[in-house]
Order: structure tokens, then C-alpha cells, then sequence
């Protein structure tokens, strides 16, 4: 073979070569062009609920002395959420707020017999997780800035009575599946105000 044919050789069996590469990579490229079935984006988990707004459509009546107070005193009261209401498994201790200080406690009305000081702890049994809101109003139609956590956070919260201030709690599952209904510690279905007793144990 001449130099000038080998040459040619060469050269034809590069272009061939690169034929193929050409061939391999539309090949490729119409795979690749298949239309696939396009799967939806997930929706978005919908946002938790605001947390019910407690108003105070009435102050608790002025007192000079804790005997104007109705109810019986405690110097421990729980309020112990059920988080399934009536049709829960009535343990209540799905959301827990327990409150040591000096109180009377009428029905759910929770009324403080002095001013002070109180750390409220919490707790929560559940395999849901809630929203626990606190606000204290005071006789002369004051309130106290909603305080929000949630029931699982361990929180220990602060908070000022002054002599005749109501206490208001309100529960609202956020995640879980519960109800996402807001619920009032005055609804007996969903909380019982107990005397002495925090529902921290149970499952
Ligand atoms: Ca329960």
C-alpha cells in the first residue's frame, strides 16, 4: 500500500469512527428525550393553625381579700388536656400545664388568691404535639400578653398574678392527626381543672 493510500485508510476510519460516536450519542440523546411520567411535588404540609385567641370578654370581679374569692383553695392546680375530647382515652395528659401557687379554684374558673410569682411547668403524653397558650387577666381588665409554647418543650414558664387574676389556658394540636380544633380549659370534654393533680404520668 502507498503512503498516500494509508493515509486515506486512516482517515476514512476516523471519520467512521467518529460516525459512531455521533450514532452512540443521538442514540443517547433519544433516550434521554423519552418522555417520563412526571411525578406531582408533594403539597406542602399546611401551616399549623394561629393559636385561639383567649378574650377576655369579661375581667374576674375586684377583690380586697382572697375570702371574696369563690372556690376551693389549692396550692396546686393541673390543667390536664384530653387531646381526643370525648372520644379520646380520657387520660388527659396529652397536654398538661401544672401550676403551683396559691389559688381557689371554682368548676374550671382558677383564680389567685395573692399576688405572685408562678413558674407553670408542662407536660405531654401524646402522639400528637399541641400548642399550649396561658393569659392571665386581671380584675381591672387587663391581660397579660398571650404566652405560646408547645406541650412537649419541657417549658418551665414564668408568669405575675396580682390578687383576683384569672388564669386561661387554651390547647390546639398542631401536628399528629389530633383534632386541630382550639380548645378552652372550660370545655370538660377536653380538659378537667383538678385539684392537686398534674396528669404527668400514663402513656
Ligand atoms: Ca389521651
Amino acid at each position: 500500500m502507498s503512503p498516500l493510500a494509508a493515509r486515506s485508510l486512516i482517515a476514512l476510519a476516523s471519520v467512521a469512527a467518529i460516525g459512531g460516536c455521533t450514532a452512540r450519542f443521538v442514540a443517547t440523546g433519544r433516550v434521554r428525550a423519552t418522555p417520563v411520567a412526571v411525578t406531582p411535588a408533594p403539597a406542602p404540609a399546611p401551616a399549623p393553625a394561629p393559636p385561639p385567641i383567649v378574650v377576655p370578654t369579661q375581667p374576674p370581679p375586684i377583690v380586697t381579700d382572697a375570702t371574696q374569692i369563690p372556690g376551693t383553695p389549692v396550692v396546686r392546680v393541673g390543667i390536664n388536656f384530653e387531646d381526643q375530647g370525648a372520644g379520646g382515652d380520657a387520660d388527659y395528659n396529652d397536654a398538661v400545664m401544672c401550676f403551683a401557687g396559691n389559688f381557689k379554684v371554682d368548676g374550671s374558673t382558677v383564680i389567685s388568691t395573692q399576688t405572685q410569682d408562678v413558674v407553670a411547668t408542662t407536660s405531654s403524653i401524646s402522639d400528637c404535639h399541641h400548642q399550649v397558650q396561658v393569659q392571665i387577666v386581671h380584675p381591672d381588665g387587663r391581660a397579660s400578653s398571650p404566652i405560646v409554647f408547645r406541650s412537649d418543650a419541657g417549658a418551665q414558664v414564668p408568669m405575675r398574678f396580682e390578687l383576683g387574676s384569672r388564669l386561661e389556658v387554651s390547647m390546639q394540636s398542631i401536628t399528629g392527626g389530633c383534632n386541630p380544633v382550639g380548645r378552652t380549659m372550660h370545655e370538660p370534654d377536653w380538659a378537667r381543672v383538678q385539684l392537686d393533680r398534674c396528669n404527668t404520668t400514663g402513656r
